[in-house]
């Protein structure tokens, strides 16, 4: 059955994997499923046949036959469940893979987009002084615990899984800020993952000269 997903026609990161797409796309790769990539467009994004999809209008979306599936945390699941690769065999240790993929999505992704919403589009309005570096030390809050727990763990439990996919894509959107290099073990975690050749293979399928092109799984 085709794997279809969809992506940014034109990402507004021009190509530097921050798009969600790139979790969709790696765990592709992680466990060795071709895909086609349906571009669209933020004029498509919001009209019927693609909120008929997505309700909230937005990419990436999953489908694969008569099944369509948007959130990037149930997608990387149902993946992750249906092919080796992303989730320790053991029942436990998958529980804990998945608790993993509620923490970066429940527990550290708001706090960075947060940030990232204070420090790009909220530049010009007169509270921003006083309200970003509030917010930017909620970010190092929750980085410096993270931190603490990774220690000198490659991973966050044991091997590789969608857990580590995930906060590994959730930190990422902090390197133009600059405030990853304030946490050395955070920096070589994110580092480890984008090692991998399954993202390497991702991030060079989301590119944009290659973006919409099928991959080979
Ligand atoms: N919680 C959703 C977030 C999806 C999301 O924010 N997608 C962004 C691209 S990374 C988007 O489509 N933004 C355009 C918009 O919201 O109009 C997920 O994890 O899939």
């Amino acid at each position: 059955m085709t794997i279809i997903i969809t992506a940014f026609e034109h990402s507004p990161d021009g190509g530097k994997g921050l798009a969600r797409d790139m979790r969709v796309r790696w765990a592709l790769e992680e466990v060795g499923q071709p895909y086609e990539v349906r571009l669209v467009s933020f004029r498509a994004m919001k009209e019927p046949a693609h909120l008929a999809l997505h309700p909230f209008g937005q990419i990436p979306t999953y489908q694969e036959g008569d099944l369509a599936l948007f959130e990037t945390g149930s997608i990387v699941f149902h993946i992750a469940e249906r092919h080796a690769g992303l989730m320790p065999d053991d029942a436990n240790a998958r529980a804990r893979a998945i608790t993993w993929m509620f923490a970066a999505l429940n527990t550290v992704e708001p706090p960075i987009l947060e940030f990232a919403t204070a420090r790009l589009l909220e530049g010009d309005k007169p509270w921003n002084k006083e309200r970003l570096p509030l917010v930017e030390d909620r970010v190092r809050g929750r980085l410096k615990q993270l931190s603490a727990r990774l220690g000198d763990a490659d991973w966050l439990d044991g091997a590789f899984s969608a857990g580590d996919l995930m906060m590994v894509h959730v930190l990422q959107r902090l390197k133009p800020s600059g405030i990853l290099t304030e946490f050395p073990i955070l920096t070589a975690y994110v580092a480890r993952g984008e090692a991998r050749p399954a993202y390497q293979r991702a991030f060079a399928a989301q590119l944009p000269e290659n973006a919409g092109k099928p991959s080979s799984g």
